[in-house]
């Protein structure tokens, strides 16, 4: 069904340098993609930290003045948990082992991409809500101005932000869109009716679970009309967490998703929905089986193993070129068919083939 780059992957650490000499890259990940200037650009997630001294943790936190301060534990300390390389508890607080901020680049195959010398290519967090960093970005363009949707972490919480472009050089910040427990926000790209539309993932602690949204905006900042549209499938590849990927994409059948699940063991791979085009809310149909799930070694080892997990695309006619994060740590690339994605998802869903 995706049939993925012979180059992949096709960007890793060792092509990216550290925003500062004295951290090393650990992780290039979860590109936003779009088109621009008559190329293919990557808002790259890079993740970042102290070399790792022997027996010791390190890493670094922001404070609300945009400093840096290095956080660093010993190894053996009893009130660490390092069980999830993403991670650092301690003592009933939780970090990030690395920060991230996103890093501009772009491409004229789509497939070698080199940082633009005319462009300010490093976005950082700023503000209490990103002192852990930000990442995952999504970049909708919606009436010609580009819209990025990113996560904003910090002790307060995940959550989501906003921030608007036109060129690339200068940048609005709007601020946090939607409070934590949040992620994954997908902006449609067009008005349905009078309003807005995203997808989102809002988190349940205890009751609910790590399920797919979806909100109204008259303006893209003020969000309500809140509808769950997706849960996770016990037994299934999407039994655990499911999210958006990027944009939705239009076609005549509905707006096709393209997202995320994981299972119990945090193995993610992709899949597909078919939401109605003129109500979105409603699910038509979704993927059985994944559209791409970790098997290559690049995918199943890394800085988190066993995942595959997407937040941009170009669409060209019928063929979608989609970037994807593998194993946490490298950049991958894979084409797919937009008719045979259809084909697929309404074939699983009992309902008769795309008109074509
Ligand atoms: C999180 C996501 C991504 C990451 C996956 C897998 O849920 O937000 O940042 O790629 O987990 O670790």
């Amino acid at each position: 069904m995706a049939v993925r780059f012979p180059e992949n992957p096709i960007l890793t650490k060792a092509d990216i340098r550290p925003s500062r000499p004295d951290w090393v890259v650990e992780c290039v990940l979860n590109p936003g993609v779009f088109r621009f200037e008559g190329k293919t650009w990557l808002l790259l997630r890079i993740a970042e930290r102290p070399p790792q001294k022997d027996g010791m943790v390190s890493f670094p936190v922001m404070n609300g003045a945009g400093e840096f301060n290095v956080m660093e534990f010993q190894k053996s300390d009893i009130h660490l948990d390092l069980s999830d390389t993403r991670m650092v508890g301690y003592k009933g607080q939780s970090y990030l082992s690395t920060i991230s901020h996103l890093r501009l680049v772009c491409s004229d195959d789509g497939v070698h991409f080199y940082e633009p010398t005319d462009f300010p290519t490093q976005i950082f967090g700023q503000g209490a809500y990103e002192t852990f960093g930000i990442e995952d970005c999504r970049v909708s363009l919606i009436e010609g101005i580009y819209h990025l949707t990113y996560t904003q972490v910090s002790e307060n919480g995940v959550g989501v932000g906003l921030m608007r472009t036109a060129d690339w050089r200068q940048f609005q910040k709007e601020g946090m869109i939607l409070p934590p427990h949040n992620k994954d926000c997908a902006l449609f790209e067009e008005k349905i009716g009078d309003q807005y539309y995203c997808l989102h993932r809002p988190s349940g602690l205890g009751l609910g679970g790590n399920f797919i949204w979806m909100a109204a905006s008259p303006d893209l900042l003020h969000w309500g009309r809140h509808q769950c549209i997706l849960h996770t499938r016990e037994g299934w590849w999407d039994s655990a967490r499911v999210g958006a990927g990027a944009a939705p994409i239009k076609t005549p059948e509905g707006w096709l998703e393209i997202y995320h699940g994981a299972d119990h063991h945090h193995r993610y791979c992709l899949g597909a929905l078919l939401l109605d085009l003129n109500d979105p809310s409603k699910v038509l149909a979704r993927s059985h089986h994944p559209l791409l799930e970790p098997a290559y070694d690049y995918e199943l080892t890394g800085f988190f193993g066993n995942v595959i997990f997407t937040n941009g695309h170009v669409v060209k006619g019928d063929e979608i070129t989609l970037y994807y994060g593998a194993s946490d740590e490298v950049i991958c690339g894979a084409t797919l068919s937009v008719e045979a994605v259809l084909e697929q998802v309404l074939k699983d869903a009992g309902l008769a083939a795309p008109r074509s």
